[in-house]
């Protein structure tokens, strides 16, 4: 919402950089990758630093890749390096040997970085040491670590309630320092615990734990070799899962078969040349899906109940060959009115309504008939829907049908994204914790958390709006780019009296702030982290339940860096004094301690300090994996959800905002998207070719783009139209750079997520 026009940055450019077009990939990593990456590595941190930073990464006792979720193999790790380019890129980008001084902050005002586009701020180097922004300052000022918390404990206290402050976390913080995070936020008096998991797969958490139990997938990396079908829907794993392209090529050689569901004909969802092996390096790449189906945006759950009345049709004709009817019998409840509303689906319709022809359709029912080995992976393309948990549901449903949930080579992968956002759920947190969480923090820690629920992201955006609350601490991340509606968002910030970012380099959520605000500079995963003397770990869980050593091995920039765990101990004392019911000391002694607290109220952490030491770390406990459904009925259940249709008038488009090639969420490495052809631009929309004859557009052409959600104009200006392979109506750009398009009131239900991939737009042409 434009309640300030003014805000400098992203979306109010100043110029472009000079769009070039290549063709779309056929296949994703090979050497170009390898190229990439060590360009990136060695051109940020150095030959030396950069090759060791490389060498440790994702090997047993090294340190866990910040980039994504997608998990190690539990057997032998690559000797050509467990990473990907992207991964090296997220290292580059943590290792570089930049570093902000006072002097920078001294000689460039905040208004001045805030009007540089996110690739130009996030190349400036890591932030070296505390800094303070005083209020109506224009420059940032160095500040001491003691006084910095002395500042935030005196205006967390100054508070007439503990609800009026709101504590982010962002994805990368290890399990130590998030267990810390959440019990010095109850111990404070709050569940404000927003994280970008809200933005994120929180729908996959609400759709799983109400049908199966668990708001976790349910596959190991092993299943994937194992499966007879994997079907890949909403995710792009080329850019931000390479790794997983591996376990996609090994089930492949194994007979699986491979189903992709996507707007767009990803590369790397298309063919893959392995980089860690010799055939890849030659170029010989791997042809991954067998069946692409390329949907409208939204199409899926048209197209699941599609695919699913068509095995219904055939289990008519061969009962108890198709579906699995002793596994429903005995673990599911709902089949029966299931089917019942499955009957009165219309086929064609459905084809319609996903944009997919029934023939296609039918090829995926044929190929499903008598499989019983089915893996389900998904990411964001589902997730950010107003029906994301009921589109999710229904994936569950299919496979349900067909006995593939807690058996090998069969189940749900919800493809996290952030290397620890599955981790610091498990940790606590989370806005609604279970009250068997909290009796066990009162039991351990003898004070009483709080139950009352906290805010999500969205809740705390409207709150800091509202002036509902006035203090906002980030556990790193970049709150003000990866939420949405911008404008609205930047609004809610400068209303607070203090925003406070836990940060490895520096980002625009320094730059849009509140009257007062502090930078506290943070130790990455790949950095050193001494304590006593004596090196540390910490522990991040994967996306399948893994919880795995992480131990950095380069020397940290600057000497004024904490840990994530220190700053936030201290942070505790600073806050509560002496009236803190938990002893901080013990933890700022050894991180063993902080294990031996997470053991004590986790269940799952048995023997936490020794098995974390085991090579390849340990499982979580599983009930899906092992066949069993933790809910209230003890089964899983069908889920019957009517379609959620989107109505475009005249002129309107459907808009999905994704990740290019070159970024992590807010962190832009380069303006290459390699894979897709589009290079040294990010500010492109890309259109079907008869949308664009329709408005009379051509290739190269500039648009604004608004949306008009709530009878409220939002715009984004210039981008530049881009023909490209996306069913009609259906549009595509890039995050962050439109999420000022993305309206705060849209949101799925009951996961509460911003529809980032379903946003009503209309574009004009630019004169
Ligand atoms: N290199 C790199 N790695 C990353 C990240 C990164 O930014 N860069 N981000 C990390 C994070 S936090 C996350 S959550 C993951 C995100 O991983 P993804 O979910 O793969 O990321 P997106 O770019 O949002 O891609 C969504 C995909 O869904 C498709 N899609 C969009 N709408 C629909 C739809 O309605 N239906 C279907 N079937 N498909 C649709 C898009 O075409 C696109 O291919 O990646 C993680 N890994
Ligand atoms: N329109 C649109 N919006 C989206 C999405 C989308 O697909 N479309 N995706 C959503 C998703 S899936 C997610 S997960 C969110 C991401 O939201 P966030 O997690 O908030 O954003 P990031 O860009 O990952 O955060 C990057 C910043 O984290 C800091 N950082 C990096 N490493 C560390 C560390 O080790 N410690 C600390 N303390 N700080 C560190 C750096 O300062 C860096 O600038 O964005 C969401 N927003
Ligand atoms: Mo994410």
């Amino acid at each position: 919402m434009s309640d300030n026009k003014n805000t400098p940055g992203a979306e109010n450019p100043e110029h472009f950089t000079g769009l070039h077009l290549g063709h779309i990939k056929k296949s994703a990593a090979g050497i170009p990758a390898i190229v990439e990456a060590l360009k990136q590595v060695v051109g940020e941190a150095g030959v030396a630093r950069g090759l060791k930073a490389l060498n440790h990464m994702n090997q047993k006792g090294g340190f866990d890749c910040p980039s994504c979720a997608w998990p190690d193999p539990d057997d032998d790790r690559s000797t050509l390096g467990e990473y990907c380019e992207n991964g090296a890129k997220a290292v580059a980008d943590e290792a570089t040997l930049k570093k902000l001084t006072p002097e920078f902050f001294a000689q460039n005002s905040v208004q001045e970085l805030a009007a540089l586009t996110d690739y130009e701020i996030g190349r400036k180097g890591r932030i070296a040491q505390p800094m303070f922004l005083p209020h109506g300052g224009t420059h940032y000022q160095p500040i001491t670590w003691d006084d910095a918390f002395h500042k935030i404990g005196t205006a967390l206290n100054k508070l007439s309630s503990p609800d009026e402050a709101i504590f982010y976390t962002s994805g990368r913080t290890s399990n130590e320092a998030a267990f810390l995070y959440q019990l010095f936020v109850r111990a404070y008096g709050t569940n404000n615990l927003p994280d970008c998991s809200n933005m994120c797969h929180e729908s996959s958490g609400v759709a799983l734990g109400e049908s199966l139990g668990i708001g976790k997938g349910s596959v190991k990396l092993e299943d994937l070799y194992e499966a007879e079908v994997i079907i890949i829907l909403g995710q792009n794993p080329g850019t931000n899962h390479p790794r997983m392209l591996t376990a996609l090529q090994k089930a492949k050689a194994n007979g699986a078969r491979i189903i992709a569901v996507n707007p767009l004909p990803e590369t790397g969802l298309m063919g893959f040349n392995n980089p860690q092996s010799v055939k890849g390096l030659l170029g010989m790449d791997t042809h991954l899906t067998d069946i692409f189906l390329p949907v409208i945006i939204n199409g899926d759950m048209a197209l699941l109940k599609a695919i699913e009345y068509l095995l219904w049709q055939y289990e008519q004709r061969e009962p108890g060959k198709v579906f699995d009817r002793s596994f429903i019998e005995h673990n599911t409840a709902g089949f029966t009115d299931f089917v019942n509303d499955l009957q009165q689906q219309n086929p064609e319709q459905l084809a319609q309504a996903c944009g997919i022809s029934l023939t296609q359709i039918q090829e995926v029912a044929d190929l499903l008939k008598y499989k019983t080995k089915i893996i389900a992976c998904w990411a964001m393309g589902l997730t950010q829907h107003v029906n994301a948990v009921d589109t999710i549901k229904e994936i569950v449903n299919l496979l349900l049908l067909k006995g593939s949930i807690g058996k090998p080579g069969a189940g749900t992968c919800p493809v996290r994204g952030h290397s620890n956002v599955q981790g610091d759920r498990t940790m606590g947190i989370y806005e609604k914790p279970s009250q068997q969480f909290l009796d066990n923090i009162a039991a351990n820690f003898h004070f009483t958390p709080p139950n009352k629920h906290g805010y999500d992201v969205v809740e705390a955006i409207k709150a800091m709006h509202g002036g509902k609350a006035s203090v906002f601490i980030a556990m790193g991340g970049n709150f003000l780019s990866a939420t949405p509606d911008t404008l609205y968002t930047a609004t809610a910030l400068r209303k607070c009296s203090l925003t406070v970012q836990v940060s490895t380099k520096l980002n625009r959520s320094h730059l849009v702030h509140g009257h007062e605000a502090l930078i506290l500079p943070c130790l990455g995963r790949s950095d050193k982290d001494l304590l006593n003397g004596e090196e540390q770990i910490v522990s991040c869980e994967n996306s399948m339940g893994v919880i795995q050593l992480s131990k950095g091995v380069l020397t940290p920039v600057s000497d004024q860096l904490l840990s994530e765990p220190v700053i936030v101990c201290r942070l505790a004392k600073a806050t509560l004094g002496n009236h803190s019911p938990v002893n901080w000391d013990t933890y700022l002694q050894h991180y063993d301690h902080i294990r031996t607290d997470i053991e004590r109220t986790i269940p799952g952490f048995g023997d936490y300090n020794k098995r974390l030491r085991d090579p390849g770390g340990f499982y979580l406990p599983n009930c899906n994996r092992d066949g069993a459904f933790n809910t209230i009925s003890k089964k899983a259940h069908f889920n019957i959800a009517p379609l959620h249709t989107i109505h475009l008038h005249e002129g309107e488009l459907l808009m999905m905002t994704i990740r290019s090639h070159d970024q992590f969420n807010t962190t832009i490495y380069g303006l290459n998207d390699r894979y897709r052809g589009i290079y040294n631009e990010r500010r492109v929309i890309l259109m079907n070719q008869g949308d664009m004859n329709k408005r009379t557009l051509k290739q190269g052409d500039v648009v604004d783009i608004f949306n008009h959600h709530g009878g409220v104009e939002r715009v984004a200006r210039q981008f530049i139209v881009v023909p490209y392979p996306i069913p009609p109506s259906c549009t595509a750009t890039y995050f962050p750079e439109t999420n000022v398009l993305v309206p705060v009131n849209s949101v799925a239900k009951k996961s509460n997520t911003p529809v980032s991939k379903a946003v009503v737009v209309t574009v004009r042409k630019v004169n």
